[in-house]
């Protein structure tokens, strides 16, 4: 018998923890945690549960095509070879291609935040672009676009990575590290056993919450209302880092009364259209304008060190009225007082004006949020709110604050650069001037126009590579028929899902464990972005499996685009991932358990290079999303829920289970078969509703049934439930509006849905 222990990670979710595996005869037996490996300390359920799922008999093990036409009760699945299978994709691709151009074939990505496609991400993407189509259906509206991407509206980057060995008070603002990424959660944990304080902002008192100093149980989709009720309590308490916003931030920059664009040098006749462009502020001591040259991010003055920027007040300069950017961002906020804002938010003033303090009163704040801010029709305004305030403590990139970590410098192999400019713009979703469709990231909304109603133009095939769009996008049934009404759909997965049924040919793919992957940085402290990893393949692929980087590699050689991926040598690929680095593919495979690369942490980089914004500041005012028709300052519209769905929905996830995997995986099961639902005693006591019982959910669209969980901590009018239940009338998302979206990210209400709520009148056995 022989028996190995390998160093690696697991790559099944966004914690990817460092872990042993143990290998018998050529069977994966076991994973444990791997000490000493950054992110190795634990290894959860779903780790644990490995060879459950890499041996689960429901596993796809060989390519295979439908028979029977779609909507049938069975697909008449027939097995097939690989040859014919990526032999009938590549016709077919060629056809569409030919036919209507290559963007009607839209390509699709599962998260790699609780999945492995991370280990071909940039591949798939860059099949999509070297064949000509700039459309890629996939989750980033709903996860992890509003904290990389929203948040650079002000940032000019993403959110950062909380300095937990440094920090002094930490915000968890709809994220639940405990359930969702252990590695991020142990470092809180570690942050608090050093006295840095707690505070959790969650309608419902989980995971690390319990042991928090301050849990702010909020009613969902009103984030952003606590948001600015703070940054005016900061404000007015002069508790913000005033010498930061005048330094650093746009604050100080003049906006015009008559447009809202920033005033130019060039609007006081100071230089020429052709200059350089130059901003103005007002030097309180001095009496005089500052110019600021928006490319060298410097002001031409040398008193800087001592700030004397106007924040506040109105003047008037070659006949043109403006006031600092600053004094716009105020006045929004002002509309927030404690009184507003408890009566939105549901959170007492007393705790509004402790969390403001809270705040105030550390030297180091950080944070960390995810999708509970995310999944609401008001998404992007939230974010912009959170990042605001947070711009206000002065911490981003602060020692203790959210820092930009020093990363492995590896290419990015995406190939955008293959996709003209010209066809970039014609993304799905290109009528908004702004969202993630500018990255080709499309939603389902827009795939549904485009395949239903020809608009702009027709989406004709999808092939997607995992995902579970009928579970993990809103309105079940708007998507199914889309997935229906393709011409041609291929989907690639470990296991047959929902949405899989609804395909022309479906391929087997390896999981994790049979196949290699790189993990240039761990992400959760610079430790953990120091390590460079290569993740050898520990067992054989099942059946006639195959990784997806292997089918990507093979079916761009069959469509022609070889040169595109190194005529097929994926290690030739990967050793040009790896070049910037200095670490080459063999040194890095004959060190299992990574190499660290030693990285530094550099704090407070703006002082050297600014800030990736337009004016090279961090943005308190923003003019590029004024140019695009949308508040340069966080507004919330207010939306009137309808009268006869008075609860609020909203769901989150759990440990053992990833988003609609996981359900047929035994020892991740043992709970429940059916979504559970939490509601709070107050209102099953007025529904005459048990603990256990079913109850049903109803929205404007549908209803799924759910069993009742008492929660002593929930808000009367709010209802946390399960998603990920494939089946109808347990899908989660089956009861989710699709028409309320964000209007520049496309988000959905999967965390904010109206709905009531009845007790199912005959109780199931
Ligand atoms: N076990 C497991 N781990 C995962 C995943 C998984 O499916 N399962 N998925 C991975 C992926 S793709 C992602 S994006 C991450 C996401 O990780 P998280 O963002 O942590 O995921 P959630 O649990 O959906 O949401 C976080 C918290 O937001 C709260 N919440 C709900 N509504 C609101 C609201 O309106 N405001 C506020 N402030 N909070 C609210 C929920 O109660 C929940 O505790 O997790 C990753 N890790
Ligand atoms: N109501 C509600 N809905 C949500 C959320 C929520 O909080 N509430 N969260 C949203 C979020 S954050 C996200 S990211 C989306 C996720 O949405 P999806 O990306 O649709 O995620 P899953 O349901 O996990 O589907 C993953 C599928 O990919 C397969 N798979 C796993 N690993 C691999 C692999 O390596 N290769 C391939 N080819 N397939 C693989 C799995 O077997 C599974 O069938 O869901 C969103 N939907
Ligand atoms: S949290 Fe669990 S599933 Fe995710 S990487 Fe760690 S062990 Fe794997
Ligand atoms: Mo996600």
């Amino acid at each position: 018998m022989s028996e190995q222990q390998v160093p690696s990670y697991c790559a099944q979710c966004i914690s990817r923890c460092g872990c042993l595996v143990t290998v018998k005869d050529g069977v994966l037996t076991k994973v444990q945690n791997l000490a000493g490996h950054p992110t190795g300390d634990v290894v959860c359920v779903k780790g644990k549960a490995a060879p459950q799922i890499v041996y689960h008999p429901d596993r796809l093990l060989m390519p295979m095509q439908r028979t029977q036409p779609k909507g049938s009760d069975n697909p008449g699945w027939q097995p097939i070879s690989w040859q014919q299978a990526l032999g009938t994709i590549a016709d077919k691709l060629g056809q569409f291609r030919s036919q209507s151009g290559a963007k009607s074939v839209c390509w699709g990505i599962t998260t790699p935040s609780a999945t492995a496609i991370a280990d071909s991400f940039i591949w798939i993407n860059r099949l999509a672009h070297a064949f000509g189509s700039p459309n890629k259906l996939f989750a980033t509206e709903n996860c992890n676009w509003h904290k990389d991407f929203s948040h650079a509206y002000v940032f000019g980057q993403g959110i950062g990575m909380p300095d937990y060995k440094n920090t002094d008070c930490i915000l968890l603002w709809g994220f639940n590290p405990k359930e969702t990424w252990p590695a991020h959660a142990l470092q809180v944990t570690e942050a608090q056993k050093r006295g840095a304080k707690l505070i959790v902002i969650d309608p419902r008192k989980a995971g690390l919450a319990e042991k928090s100093d301050l849990w702010m149980g909020i009613t969902p989709g009103t984030d952003g209302a606590l948001a600015m009720a703070l940054a005016n309590l900061l404000i007015a308490n002069k508790q913000y880092d005033q010498s930061f916003v005048r330094r650093w931030s746009n604050g100080p920059l003049l906006v015009r009364d008559d447009n809202g664009s920033l005033l130019t040098a060039e609007d006081l006749g100071q230089c020429g259209a052709n200059d350089p462009e130059q901003l103005v502020a007002w030097d309180e001591r001095a009496q005089a304008i500052v110019l600021y040259d928006v490319k060298s991010c410097e002001y031409q003055s040398d008193s800087i060190e001592d700030p004397l920027f106007a924040l506040d007040d109105r003047i008037e300069l070659n006949g043109i009225s403006c006031r600092p950017a600053f004094s716009h961002y105020r006045d929004a906020c002002q509309r927030y007082t404690l009184e507003y804002a408890q009566s939105v938010t549901g959170i007492s003033a007393e705790q509004i004006e402790q969390m403001a303090s809270m705040i105030g009163e550390s030297k180091a704040v950080s944070y960390f949020s995810w999708t509970g801010t995310a999944q609401h029709q008001q998404a992007t305004q939230t974010t912009l709110a959170i990042a605001s305030l947070y711009g206000l403590t002065g911490c981003l990139d602060k020692r203790g604050g959210n820092v930009y970590f020093s990363k492995p410098p590896v290419n990015n192999l995406m190939g955008f650069s293959l996709l003209s400019s010209e066809l970039r713009k014609e993304a799905l979703g290109a009528d908004k001037p702004l969202g993630p469709w500018k990255m080709g990231w499309v939603n389902s909304n827009d795939l549904h126009r485009s395949v239903i109603h020809k608009a702009p133009y027709k989406t004709r095939a999808l092939i997607a590579f995992g995902g579970n769009p009928i579970a993990t996008k809103p309105n079940e049934a708007f998507v199914r028929e889309t997935l229906r009404e393709l011409e041609f759909y291929v989907h690639a997965d470990l296991f047959m899902n929902e949405s899989a049924k609804e395909a022309d040919i479906v391929l087997p793919v390896s999981s994790s464990w049979e196949r290699s992957g790189l993990t240039p940085g761990f992400l959760v402290s610079q430790q953990a972005e120091s390590l460079l990893q290569l993740r050898k393949p520990v067992i054989e692929p099942l059946g006639e499996a195959k990784s997806d980087t292997s089918i990507v590699f093979e079916l761009a050689g069959q469509l022609g685009l070889g040169e595109h991926f190194w005529e097929g040598e994926i290690d030739a690929a990967l050793e040009e991932v790896l070049a910037p680095t200095g670490v080459s593919l063999s040194e890095l495979k004959a060190q299992p358990a990574g190499i660290d690369l030693g990285l530094k942490t550099h704090y407070r980089k703006y002082r050297n290079q600014g800030f990736n914004t337009h004016s090279g500041k961090l943005e308190l005012y923003s003019e590029c999303l004024l140019k695009s028709g949308y508040s340069p300052v966080p507004q919330f519209p207010e939306i009137q829920a309808p009268s006869d769905y008075p609860l609020i929905l909203t769901s989150a996830k759990f440990r053992a289970h990833c988003h609609s995997q996981h359900k047929n995986i035994g020892m991740l099961n043992r709970r429940a078969d059916a979504p559970l639902v939490e509601i709070s005693r107050a209102l099953a006591q007025e529904l005459s509703i048990s603990a256990n019982q079913t109850i049903i959910i109803e929205t404007p669209i549908g209803r799924m049934t759910a069993i009742a969980r008492l929660n002593a901590d929930l808000a009367k009018n709010v209802l946390c439930a399960q998603y990920g239940w494939q089946e109808s009338g347990k899908n989660y998302n089956g009861i989710i509006e699709q028409t309320q979206s964000d209007p520049i990210s496309g988000s959905n209400r999967l965390k904010s849905q109206w709905c009531r709520i009845r007790k199912l009148e005959t109780q199931p056995g």
